[in-house]
């Protein structure tokens, strides 16, 4: 029996289309890191030194920028994913810590809401705080708590653009039923982002290409 048109037409096109599969991977040193740490981090201060060290090692290893962050369960303290910077590696300037941590949670537990009904509550822990776009990312994810070492400005101060965030940003996750705790391990997380310029890498703002460029 012949193929109706509209059929053809479909197969046609899944041909000729160019756009690429999009995946996201942690690299291995990262697992191999992650298998010899501890299985609970029931302080604050624990989680943000996990996510700091990341960040530390994610500029060592040379594969991303001077952020990392984990969504953890606050009912045990587990660790449920880890983000790093890869936005340098994945080509993809969405690949901020933050959205990588909150990506790779909601994949393991196979839900696009870690706030959803019979799930344990959920904290993003992040290196520095969040950015305009992870701010937005933040209120979808469905996390209850955010915890943040750096302060934006302390990005800033190295040229990192954190772009046109409200500052009212922790009243409004707040009103959002998402608490807030900020200048934890501060000092820590701020040297890495110093660390990180003084060595040479790379702060990889948009539009830096030339405005002369013609439309
Ligand atoms: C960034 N800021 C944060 N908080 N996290 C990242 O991954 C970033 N990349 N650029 N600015
Ligand atoms: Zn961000």
């Amino acid at each position: 029996m012949p193929f109706p048109t509209k059929d053809i037409n479909l197969f046609m096109k899944n041909l000729t289309s160019n756009f690429p599969r999009f995946q996201l991977e942690l690299p291995q040193w990262l697992i191999d890191f992650l298998q010899e740490q501890p299985s609970t981090f029931p302080t604050a201060e624990a989680r943000m030194d996990l996510v700091t060290t990341l960040s530390k090692l994610n500029i060592e290893q040379g594969t991303g920028g001077p952020f990392g962050a984990g969504v953890f369960r606050t009912d045990t303290y587990e660790l449920v994913a880890p983000g790093i910077n890869l936005v340098l590696s994945s080509q993809s300037s969405l690949a901020h810590a933050e959205i990588v941590a909150i990506m790779m949670a909601q994949q393991k537990l196979v839900v696009h809401d870690l706030g959803a009904n019979g799930l344990p509550p959920h904290e993003l822990v992040t290196s520095c705080e969040p950015c305009t776009m992870c701010l937005g990312a933040i209120c979808w994810s469905g996390v209850r708590h955010l915890i943040c070492g750096a302060r934006g400005s302390d990005a800033e101060a190295i040229g990192f653009d954190e772009g046109p965030k409200p500052g009212n940003w922790v009243s409004e996750l707040e009103q959002r039923g998402i608490t807030v705790t900020t200048d934890i391990g501060r000092l820590n997380a701020t040297q890495v982002l110093k660390n990180y310029v003084t060595q040479g890498g790379e702060v990889y703002n948009s539009r830096q290409g030339s405005l002369e460029t013609p439309r």
